[in-house]
Formats: C-alpha cells, structure tokens, sequence
C-alpha cells in the first residue's frame, strides 16, 4: 500500500526568486498537509550525501555546486498516496516537458535549475526525510 508522507525541497534557485510563498501555496491548495517545514542550507558534504545516487553522472558538480549556493526550503508533507500525487503536482524534471498546472511549469528554469525536488518512492521519502529532521519533526 502506498504510503501518506513525502518528503521535498524547494531549491536555491526558487527560493532566490521569491517563490516560497507561491510554491507552499500551490503544495497546500493541492490537499497536502505540512508536518515539518525548514529553511537551510546545505553544506557541500550534505549535498553529495543527499544526491550520493547520482555521483556517477556528468551532472553530479554541477547539481552539488547548484544546491549548496543558497538557502533551501525542506518540507515533510502528508496527503494519501503522496509520493505519487507529489511528482504528478512538481512535474517532469524538464521543465520544457512539465504539464500545464505544475510547479516546474510555473517556477522551473531549466532539468537542472528545476524548483523543487519530490522523492521518488515511499522508501526514499523516509531516507530523506529524516536526512534533514531529527527528534519530533522527523519522518
Ligand atoms: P527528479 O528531481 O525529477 O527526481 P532526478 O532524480 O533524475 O530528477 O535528478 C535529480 C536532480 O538532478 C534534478 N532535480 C536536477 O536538479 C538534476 N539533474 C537531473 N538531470 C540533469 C541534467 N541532465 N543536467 C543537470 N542537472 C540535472
């Protein structure tokens, strides 16, 4: 059975733009419910962590370089079938390819600057959930 909770980050690139507002409110309007929610920032060993399972790709400086410039929003969310609902309500990882209503299609600039990161299965939505809360707020 599919789980209630994920787990998601709006990245540097959204939260420079001034989108927290807009994208929190897209995640509430769409039935989700904020269990934790923090602003940070990630170190560069935190994010080489975070993203370990793309170490092996081209893009994996580039995404590290890109994550640790600036403060992150990271949110633990509930809603039934959430990992599943969570990605159709981000999108495609393009943004060129993202549905109309998306928040990539609102707020993503390019596959790398793409506004927000939505875990891809219930496992993973705990893994990283609990990456970046502890205590209470933890997954
Ligand atoms: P998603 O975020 O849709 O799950 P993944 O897991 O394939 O996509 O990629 C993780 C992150 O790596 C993306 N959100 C994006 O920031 C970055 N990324 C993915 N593909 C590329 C690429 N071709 N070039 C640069 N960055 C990329």
């Amino acid at each position: 059975m599919a789980g209630n909770r994920t787990f998601t980050m709006i990245k540097p690139d959204a939260v420079e733009a001034g989108h927290i507002g807009g994208i929190l409110n897209m995640i509430t309007e769409a039935g989700f419910r904020i269990v934790s929610l923090k602003l940070t920032q990630l170190t560069v060993a935190d994010a080489q962590e975070f993203y370990a399972v793309h170490k092996e790709r081209p893009f994996f400086g580039e995404l590290v370089e890109f994550m640790t410039r600036g403060p992150i929003v990271a949110a633990i969310l509930e809603k039934n079938n959430a990992v599943e609902d969570f990605r159709k309500l981000i999108g495609a990882t393009n943004p060129a390819d993202a549905a109309e209503g998306t928040i990539r299609k609102k707020y993503a600039k390019s596959v790398g600057e793409n506004a927000v990161h939505g875990s891809d299965s219930d496992e993973n939505a705990e893994i990283e959930g609990n990456f970046h809360f502890s205590g209470r707020e933890k997954f």
